[in-house]
């Protein structure tokens, strides 16, 4: 049996494989203009970011989306990835999409039916579905809400690993720890540790709350293999300079 796998998701194994870890700039689409956004991907790029993520948990749809991809593209050649929170975060124009599903929602129309209603315009489109797992922790912020997550506790490991476990049995080739954009912290190392021993292949990405290169550097040594910032780029009075301080912290 050969599944294959996307070009953007051999492009991230390879610089994992290569650098030791990767980074991934998230940009909300509605925290900005289309050319703002553009310009914030350009300068990630040329700090050294591996790929951009396009979404949001409110308002990232429609022309906005479209157009905030579109913009994104003519500043840099980085692939860019779908990061969406429904069907309606879905765009022709992007390269890839993390297909995932909230493993720990409550609801099923983020494990399944949005899914459901999405892959065939994934297929009509042409973008690459990366299969991932979305597993969303304390305190999951605006995307916990929106995703009815039953929350998993940070001093509760054992039941991240446990939806980890079941992602990796599925079949699932990425895992996305999330504490939710603009957390108070990063998720804890230990955390981050007991989850990737039993991962194998599979790909972990940490993301909510990193603000810092020594916080990004923590979380890679425990075994991120990708880490996601949107709130700190955003924020950032000189995108090119963080981005460069969070690739030179996670590099080996
Ligand atoms: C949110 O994990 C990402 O989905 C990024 O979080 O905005 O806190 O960097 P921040």
């Amino acid at each position: 049996m050969n599944f294959k796998i996307g070009r953007v998701e051999q492009r991230l194994r390879e610089a994992v494989a290569r650098n030791g870890a990767a980074h991934l700039t998230l940009i909300d689409p509605d925290s900005q203009s289309p050319i703002e956004a553009a310009s914030i991907a350009g300068a990630a790029c040329t700090g050294g970011t591996d790929a951009i993520m396009v979404g949001g948990s409110v308002g990232a749809a429609g022309v906005l989306l479209h157009e905030t991809v579109a913009e994104i593209k003519k500043k840099t050649d980085l692939p860019v990835i779908l990061f969406p929170s429904s069907v309606a975060g879905l765009c022709e124009n992007a390269d890839a999409v993390f297909f995932m599903s909230l493993l720990n929602s409550r609801s099923p129309a983020y494990i399944i039916e949005n899914q459901a209603l999405g892959a065939p315009l994934v297929l009509r489109y042409g973008l690459e579905p990366i299969p991932m797992a979305y597993i969303i922790l304390e305190p999951g912020g605006t995307v916990g809400w929106v995703g009815d997550a039953r929350l998993i506790p940070r001093r509760k490991p054992e039941l991240a690993l446990a939806y980890a476990l079941a992602a990796k049995f599925m079949g699932m080739r990425l895992v996305y720890l999330e504490a939710g954009s603009g957390a108070d912290s990063p998720l804890p190392t230990a955390l981050v540790a007991m989850v990737k021993r039993f991962m194998g292949d599979v790909l972990l990405i940490v993301g909510g709350g990193i603000r810092s290169g020594e916080a990004a550097r923590e979380l890679v040594a425990a075994g991120a293999d990708l880490i996601v910032t949107g709130t700190a780029v955003e924020r950032s009075q000189d995108v090119t300079a963080f981005v460069s301080e969070m690739t030179r912290s996670i590099r080996k």
